[in-house]
């Protein structure tokens, strides 16, 4: 594990992947948005454009909304991902237990900085990062320059990374 507990008072600049399919997702990543930037400690730096995508994983539910958002945080890691779930909960959302099925709200910490963190309850960069185009294409767009630890430059993994019906909504 490199994270560094020291830098729990700087602000770091956090990516955050964001979906929903169920109960109007575009309003529930709005609805997000705002209770993110609203968390004490926390501020928007970008917002990416909202996109269309089929599930991955289980194909019986609802195509998915998905955005990813970069906010400039004082939290430590955990604190940023225990309030994000606060956040999930607040939006009704419910763990099933079935991987990857349909849900009110989703938020994945991407990154945190340039920290890899290994923890039983958080893994970033997150594990799907690379192979996700709702994550990939969204993260380019408000970080065309970003350097993704431990894996390379967020243009080289676009570039091996299909669509696979992505599409930006208007
Ligand atoms: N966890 C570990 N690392 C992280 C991290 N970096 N960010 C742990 C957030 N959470 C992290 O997550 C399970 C556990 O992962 C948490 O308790 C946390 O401690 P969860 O949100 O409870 O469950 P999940 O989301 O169903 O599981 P998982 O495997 O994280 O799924 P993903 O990767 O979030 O994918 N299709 C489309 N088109 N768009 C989507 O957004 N999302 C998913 C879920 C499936 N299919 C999708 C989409
Ligand atoms: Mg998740």
């Amino acid at each position: 594990m490199q994270y560094r507990s020291d830098s729990t008072t700087q602000e770091v600049t956090a990516y955050l992947g964001m979906g929903s399919n169920l109960a109007g997702p575009v309003e529930q990543l709005n609805h997000a948005r705002k209770a993110i930037s609203a968390l004490y400690g926390v501020r928007e730096l970008a917002m990416s454009s909202f996109y269309h995508s089929p599930p991955m994983g289980p194909q019986d539910q609802p195509d998915y909304v998905n955005a990813v958002m970069a906010v400039a945080t004082s939290l430590p890691p955990l604190t940023l991902l225990r309030s994000l779930q606060s956040i999930e909960h607040e939006q009704g959302r419910v763990r099933t237990g079935e991987r990857w099925g349909a849900r009110t709200l989703d938020l994945d910490v991407l990154l945190y900085g340039d920290q890899c963190i290994d923890l039983p309850e958080l893994t970033v960069p997150h594990v799907g990062l690379t192979q996700r185009a709702f994550v990939l294409y969204p993260l380019y767009e408000i970080a065309p320059q970003l350097h993704v630890p431990g894996k390379g430059n967020i243009k080289d993994l676009l570039a091996q990374c299909p669509l696979s019906g992505l599409k930006r909504l208007d």
